[in-house]
């Protein structure tokens, strides 16, 4: 999302996004793996969560007892972010670690613009102050066709939360905004393949833009 990159001393800064079910979670797991034992100083968040405040505005955020209008949904998961940054995300970087977040603000504009219909303005400017301006330094997409996704979180036997219960016309939409999203700091990475086939892919991508973390001989 639109953003000034903050002037905070700088470890760096990588999201993973996509539609439910993309394997985020999975591939931000093996890289951290990778990383740490290359190493590396690695901090592994959530979005929304990662803080009690954070994780607290998740669960009202997912629980299917709620009936949240797109602003509340769009503010219950920016104050999770603001507490986040403020307190995990910018200490991390600080100190020169590398910080895999498993949805960021791109899950935002997919989610609360893409799939809510947020006006864009409002949304971006929203978002800028809950970060202070952080912007990753790089974006990934893993891109999966969303029934995809869905048939492996139902072979994984999740239930559905309340997102995961909005029909499917939401869920084309943020499908779409996902698949649209483009933009210097964004790569897109196919990811219907195995979890050992997305990996390799996605740690080549990253020894290519920042070697000195990613080197291919690590882990
Ligand atoms: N949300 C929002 O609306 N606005 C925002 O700004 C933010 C979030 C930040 C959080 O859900 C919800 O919040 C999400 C968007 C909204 N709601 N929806 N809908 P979440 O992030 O906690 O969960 P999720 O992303 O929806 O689902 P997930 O299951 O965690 O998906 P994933 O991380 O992409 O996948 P995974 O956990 O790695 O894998 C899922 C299963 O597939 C699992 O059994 C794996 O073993 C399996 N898997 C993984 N990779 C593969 C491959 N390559 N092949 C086959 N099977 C695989």
């Amino acid at each position: 999302m639109n953003g000034e990159r903050s002037a905070v001393p700088h470890g760096l800064f990588l999201t993973v996004e996509g539609v439910e079910g993309a394997g985020k979670t999975t591939q931000v797991a093996r890289l951290a793996e990778r990383l740490r034992r290359a190493g590396r100083e690695v901090l592994v968040v959530r979005e929304p969560g990662g803080t009690p405040l954070a994780e607290e505005a998740r669960r009202l955020f997912l629980d299917p007892a709620l009936e949240l209008g797109a602003a509340t949904e769009l503010f219950l998961v920016l104050v999770a972010r603001a507490d986040l940054v403020q307190k995990v995300v910018r200490p991390a970087l600080e100190r020169g670690a590398t910080v895999l977040a498993d949805r960021f603000d791109l899950s935002t504009r997919a989610y609360q613009m893409g799939g809510r219909g947020l006006p864009e303005a409002e949304v971006v400017a929203a978002n800028r102050l809950a970060t202070g301006g952080l912007v990753p330094d790089l974006v990934v997409v893993l891109d999966v066709p969303p029934e995809v996704g869905q048939a492996r979180q139902a072979a994984a036997g999740k239930i559905k939360d309340r997102m995961e219960l909005a029909d499917g016309a939401f869920h084309q939409r943020v499908a779409e905004a996902f698949r649209g999203a483009r933009g210097p700091g964004i790569l897109h990475l196919p990811a219907d393949g195995t979890p050992d086939q997305i990996h390799d892919a996605l740690w080549a991508e990253l020894a290519r833009r920042f070697v000195e973390t990613f080197s291919p001989h690590a882990g």
